[in-house]
């Protein structure tokens, strides 16, 4: 095991390392912008480090300052947690070159499930199923309209160096299709520096369903189930939650089986989350592969009773996988609210500023991934994400109870926050009967 890690991270994610740092007797080395000096999850740390002022550019996102700050520490290893430089096959190079351990899979690994098409081709030689469309990238509109007749309108364009919804066009025919290729792909290579695009069929109505898998360095990969994360807004999940509402082990087992057949053929270790759209009649589309832990892991966490972050440190420090998949079970039901600092009445808005009120829920079945205290200022410098509220029952009837009950203890003053949405939502009618799609809570907002 590791002598020491540094987490390349803040807020609540870092936390949640310390915490699995803690419990594997690891030392954890936090760094810190300006921004984030006095927050008190710093103190958790064995050490912490300041590595720049508040701008992520500047500290978080800056490789060669996290690069040093890990040599003056003398670290084994470094956690990313998620977004920053999480999925940057460079920084994961980074580490490789200076002989850290990134807490993840290989640059490799990395960049070929990273790019969309590439990773699309992977899935089908796994047996993973993927949305019919272009083979590769297209730069041809002719060849797209002959694909798109073939597969039939709606096609989405999508950019291979894209992803969570940037760079994606839909098109209802010829015209449009015809018109926006072009324009797709000047825009991916100004936004991602790669202007290869693809299509492939559009589905207008979808649930959001993703496959947790975990690998180790000895070949071995397993999966945790599944996460519904349909209730979302501008490709900012609001609610996640497992299983799935609805969704029997019989139907959605072979779509996991299929995911840990990807990540074995791709020589893939670490944590990596699977996303797929599921149709009406519980068809599967593999979408991309996110080669991080994800902000959603605790609902996994709470079903399987498998600690993620902590395993993710023991693969990558070479231990063999802890579990085989025959002793990974399903209890219960899990829902994760994400309590945001932000005024949903008015178009989300984020609200830094103090915290001088902040009573946090707690009692059975009821965990607070947070690294929010009294007085705490959310600064403006970062996403608005203050606390994840994880709800864990017997039932999804139990489950939305409890959450109920939760969210009526949390009191937060004087900034608005996503609270009261969340109270909102586990009254509503069509979020308690299970099934909602991705477009649902947008149409509920309008
Ligand atoms: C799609 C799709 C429908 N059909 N692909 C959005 C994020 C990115 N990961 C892929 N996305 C989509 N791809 C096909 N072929 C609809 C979406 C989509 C979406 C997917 C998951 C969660 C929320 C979404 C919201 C809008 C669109």
């Amino acid at each position: 095991m590791f002598n020491r890690i540094l987490i390349a991270n803040r807020g609540e994610i870092a936390l949640r390392i310390i915490r699995a740092c803690r419990e594997l007797g690891v030392e954890a080395v936090c760094v810190y912008s300006e921004a984030d000096k006095d927050a008190k999850y710093l103190r958790m740390a064995d050490r912490a480090i300041c590595i720049g002022p508040a701008p992520a550019k500047e500290s978080y996102l800056n490789i060669s300052r996290i690069i040093a700050a890990a040599e003056i520490a003398d670290v084994d290893a470094i956690h990313p947690g998620y977004g920053f430089l999480s999925e940057r096959a460079e920084f994961a190079q980074a580490c490789r070159d200076c002989k850290i351990e990134f807490i993840g899979p290989t640059p490799e690994a990395m960049a070929r499930l990273g790019d969309k098409v590439a990773c699309k081709n992977a899935a089908k030689e796994a047996g993973v199923p993927v949305f019919p469309g272009s083979a590769g990238a297209i730069e041809d509109p002719e060849e797209a309209v002959k694909i798109a007749d073939k597969i039939g309108y709606p096609v989405i364009i999508k950019a291979s160096a894209g992803g969570g919804g940037r760079g994606m066009r839909v098109c209802h025919n010829e015209g449009s299709l015809r018109s926006n290729i072009q324009a797709a792909s000047t825009e991916a290579q100004a936004a991602f520096g790669n202007g290869a695009v693809f299509i492939e069929k559009y589905l207008e109505h979808a649930q959001h369903v993703e496959i947790q898998v975990i690998g180790d360095k000895h070949g071995n990969a397993i999966h945790l189930w599944e996460r519904n994360c349909s209730m979302q807004r501008r490709h900012q999940k609001l609610i996640e939650e497992a299983p799935s509402p609805g969704l029997d082990r019989e139907t959605i087992r072979p779509v996991c089986e299929a995911a840990v057949r990807l990540i074995k053929q791709a020589k893939y270790h670490g944590a990596a989350t699977c996303e797929f759209l599921m149709d009406e009649k519980r068809n599967f589309y593999m979408l991309e592969v996110n080669t991080r832990v994800q902000v959603e892991h605790p609902v996994t966490e709470m079903i399987t009773g498998v600690d993620i972050v902590k395993t993710m440190i023991r693969v990558a420090a070479g231990e063999k996988l802890p579990y085989t998949q025959d002793q990974i079970h399903v209890n219960g039901h899990a829902i994760e609210c994400r309590i945001n600092a932000e005024d949903p009445d008015r178009k989300f808005m984020p609200q830094p500023g103090p915290i001088n009120r902040w009573e946090p829920p707690g009692g059975p079945g009821v965990r607070m991934d947070t690294h929010v205290v009294p007085g705490y200022v959310v600064p403006k410098f970062y996403d608005s994400m203050v606390a994840k509220l994880i709800v864990h029952d017997e039932t999804r009837e139990k489950c939305i109870e409890r959450t109920r009950r939760a969210l009526a203890e949390f009191t937060v003053e004087p900034i608005k926050t996503t609270i009261g949405l969340h109270a909102r939502l586990m009254e509503n009618g069509d979020f308690r009967k299970g099934g909602v799609d991705i477009h649902y809570l947008e149409r509920l907002l309008k």
